[in-house]
C-alpha cells in the first residue's frame, strides 16, 4: 500500500521539491500552503504520478490548522510521513532595532505553526501506531549569528522540538528526523529582505548555493530508512559553505 505524506509549505522551496520527489518515489500527497493556486499548480504537476489533494491554511492559524486538518476525508488520515517544512526568516537586524511583527511571524510560524500542525497530526499516527516527522530546521538552530537571534532562536526551538517529540513518540512507532539545512537557493532570502532582489541575489553569489531538491533527497533517504533505523539529525552544508556563516566564496 502506498503512504501518504503532508507537507507544509508544498507550493515552493524544500516542501515543493519534497513533494517532487516523493511522487516520483509513489508516496501519496497532501500539500498544504497559504496560496491555493500555487498549491494546484503542483498537484497538476504531480496528480499523474501519485493521489493529490491540497489544503490551504497558515501554520499560524491555530483554528484554521485543526480545521483543515480535520476536514481530511478518513483514508487521506492516514497519514504515514509528517514534514514540518513551513517556516521563514522575516528581516535580519539587531535585537535593539528589529521589528517586533518580523519575531513574530519567525516564532509564530517556525515554531508555534509547526507545534500547531504536529498536534493535530500525532494522535493519528498514535492511532496507527507507526509514522514519521520530519522538522525542517536549519544550521541557524546550531549556531547563532548576529542580526539574526530570533530567526535563530526559532529553529533552535526546532532543534529541541525534534529532540522532544522523539523522546516521547519512539515508544509508539513514531519516528522523528531533524533536517538542519544551510544555505539553500531558494525564496528564503527573498522573504527574508522583504523583496529586495539585488540583496537576496547577493546570498548565494560566488559560490554554488544548496538547491531545494538537495535537500529533498536526504528527507527520501530518511523516511526510506527500514523500521529499525533512526535517522534522528541530518546538517546538510553547500559545498563551500563550513559553518552558517562561514561561505568560501570566489
Ligand atoms: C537558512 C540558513 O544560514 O541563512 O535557514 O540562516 S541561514
Amino acid at each position: 500500500m502506498s503512504r501518504i505524506a503532508l507537507i507544509t509549505g508544498a507550493s515552493s522551496g524544500i516542501g515543493k521539491a519534497t513533494a517532487e520527489l516523493f511522487a516520483g518515489a509513489g508516496i501519496d500527497l497532501i500539500l498544504c500552503g497559504r496560496r491555493q493556486e500555487r498549491l494546484n499548480e503542483v498537484a497538476a504537476e504531480l496528480s499523474d504520478k501519485v493521489k493529490v489533494t491540497t489544503l490551504v491554511f497558515d501554520v499560524r492559524d491555530k483554528g484554521a490548522v485543526k480545521a483543515m486538518i480535520g476536514s481530511l476525508a478518513d483514508d487521506w488520515k492516514n497519514i504515514d510521513i509528517l514534514i514540518n517544512n513551513a517556516g521563514n526568516a522575516h528581516g535580519m537586524g539587531s535585537l535593539d532595532e528589529g521589528d517586533t511583527d518580523d519575531w513574530d511571524a519567525m516564532i509564530d510560524g517556525n515554531v508555534k505553526g509547526l507545534l500547531y500542525v504536529s498536534k493535530a497530526i500525532i494522535p493519528l499516527m498514535l492511532e496507527n501506531g507507526s509514522g514519521h516527522i520530519v522538522n525542517i530546521s536549519s544550521i541557524a538552530g546550531k549556531q547563532t549569528y548576529a542580526n539574526g537571534a530570533v530567526y535563530c532562536a526559532s529553529k533552535a526551538a526546532v532543534e529541541v522540538l525534534s529532540e522532544g517529540m522523539r523522546l516521547e513518540l519512539t515508544q509508539h512507532g513514531i519516528k522523528v528526523t531533524n533536517v538542519a539545512p544551510g544555505a539553500v537557493e531558494t525564496e528564503f532570502s527573498l522573504v527574508r529582505f522583504k523583496g529586495d532582489e539585488a540583496r537576496a541575489e547577493k546570498v548565494y553569489q560566488g559560490f554554488d548555493p544548496l538547491q531545494a531538491a538537495d535537500i529533498a533527497d536526504a528527507i527520501l533517504y530518511a523516511v526510506n530508512a527500514p523500521s529499525r533505523v533512526t535517522i534522528a539529525d541530518i546538517t546538510i552544508l553547500a559545498g563551500a559553505q563550513s559553518a552558517a556563516t562561514v561561505i568560501h566564496r570566489k
